[in-house]
């Protein structure tokens, strides 16, 4: 994995370099004369990385009023005891259980900074599933190495939120962000997250933070989602048909969803502004690479679902989409393919055993995300997350006659 990236990272230095030539030669050369054959692509010198990270249950440690945060504080916080035992039988025992402490937010917080660190190189925005609030934002992009964060507030009952972190460095601006309230009648869920960046040469870039409804919820639940995604996507479009569209985050939809949020939403083949996602762009690449297909050198998802002992099954819930206009550039920037990475450094990797009277006992899955345990004392025995994160490139570039 190490190897494969750091060798696209060779490849890629390489191309911005001769780019760069390319970019000045076309800067002063004569234009060649119109009409003379198909449009050369020009990459110019910014390139961007992007991460999508599900931090799992990212809590403060402090009462956020109105949510149900009881699991995720300090076991002698006031009221602490009365909340927990109101809560569902079910849930009680796992509530009065934890005791989630400042020493182990600094604990998990100094885990997520590592995993970022293990990354191709430092991510120029980081989109954040299952963070409290804009506090928890501020201080994992602190200790992350990040200059600004933005969270949602979104009405989810969890209250558990989305947000973006970034640096504006190598021409990245941050522009404005807003958040949309996609939950449904019945079902509340988490807002989208929208951020807008513009680049030294005026072209703009749009980001949208997800995080649909849970696997507990249909997949109804989503596609609706998915479709007022595409409602303000058309918006932003038909405000700008230059724009360069990037949705990202924890989807949550599985090959067996029905309807399908992405094919019947966000990817509707019949949807003028339908995204690519960079995940099935990239199996399409692998399939053709000359050589050691790629893939093997990655996990089958980001995520492990063993139903409890009853599943096994990898599952891609996070995933980066783009709109068309970055599959070539011609807004200005591209979506890099052989860029994409799932994640999975040797020590966030752990095992799963089927338990005994499961169908599968006996059964053992090497290789998944170890997932954080709040209940955890020391650094050595908490896990990591249960997701592993993803990568993308978006390249500057511009096209040429
Ligand atoms: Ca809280």
């Amino acid at each position: 994995m190490r190897t494969l990236v750091q060798k696209s990272y060779v490849l890629f230095l390489l191309s911005v370099f001769s780019s760069h030539l390319a970019w000045s030669q076309t800067d002063t050369a004569p234009k060649p004369p119109q009409n003379q054959g198909p449009k050369i692509e020009c990459e110019t010198g910014y390139a961007w990385l992007v991460m999508q990270f599900n931090v799992e249950n990212a809590f403060d440690t402090v009462h956020d009023v109105g949510h149900e945060d009881w699991e995720y504080l300090p076991k002698d916080f006031p009221g602490r005891l009365e909340a927990c035992k109101k809560l569902p039988e079910h849930q009680q025992a796992r509530c009065l259980k934890t005791n989630w402490t400042e020493a182990k937010l600094e604990m998990k917080m100094d885990k997520i900074a590592k995993i970022i660190d293990a990354g191709p190189k430092k991510p120029h925005m980081v989109s954040l599933s299952e963070i409290e609030n804009q506090g928890i934002a501020d201080r994992i992009a602190q200790k992350s190495g990040f200059t600004r964060a933005i969270a949602t507030n979104s009405p989810d009952e969890r209250g558990i939120d989305v947000g973006l972190m970034f640096r504006e460095v190598d021409g990245l601006k941050y522009v404005r962000h807003a958040e949309h309230d996609v939950s449904g009648e019945t079902k509340k869920t988490r807002n989208i997250l929208e951020v807008e960046f513009t680049d030294p040469a005026g072209e703009k870039l749009i980001v949208f933070v997800n995080h649909w409804p849970s696997q507990g919820a249909p997949a109804e639940a989503r596609l609706e989602v998915a479709l007022k995604l595409a409602k303000i996507i058309d918006e932003r479009e038909a405000a700008n048909p230059r724009v360069n569209i990037v949705g990202i985050g924890d989807f949550n939809v599985i090959e067996a969803d029905r309807p399908d949020p992405f094919f019947q939403g966000i990817q509707n083949p019949a949807w003028r502004n339908k995204l690519r996602d960079l995940h099935s762009e990239y199996q399409k690449y692998a399939k053709s690479y000359k050589g050691d297909n790629p893939l093997r050198k990655m996990p089958p998802g980001t995520y492990f679902y063993s139903a409890g002992g009853n599943q096994m099954s990898w599952n891609v819930l996070d995933r980066i989409f783009y709109s068309e206009g970055m599959v070539t550039g011609k807004y200005g920037m591209k979506m890099d393919v052989p860029s994409y990475e799932i994640l999975d450094p040797d020590f966030m990797k752990g095992e799963y055993k089927f338990p005994p009277g499961s169908p599968l006992e006996g059964s053992v899955v090497k290789g998944i995300p170890q997932r954080f345990s709040h209940d955890a004392e020391d650094a050595a025995s908490s896990g990591w997350t249960d997701h592993f994160p993803i990568f993308g490139v978006i390249r500057q570039a511009k096209l040429v006659q």
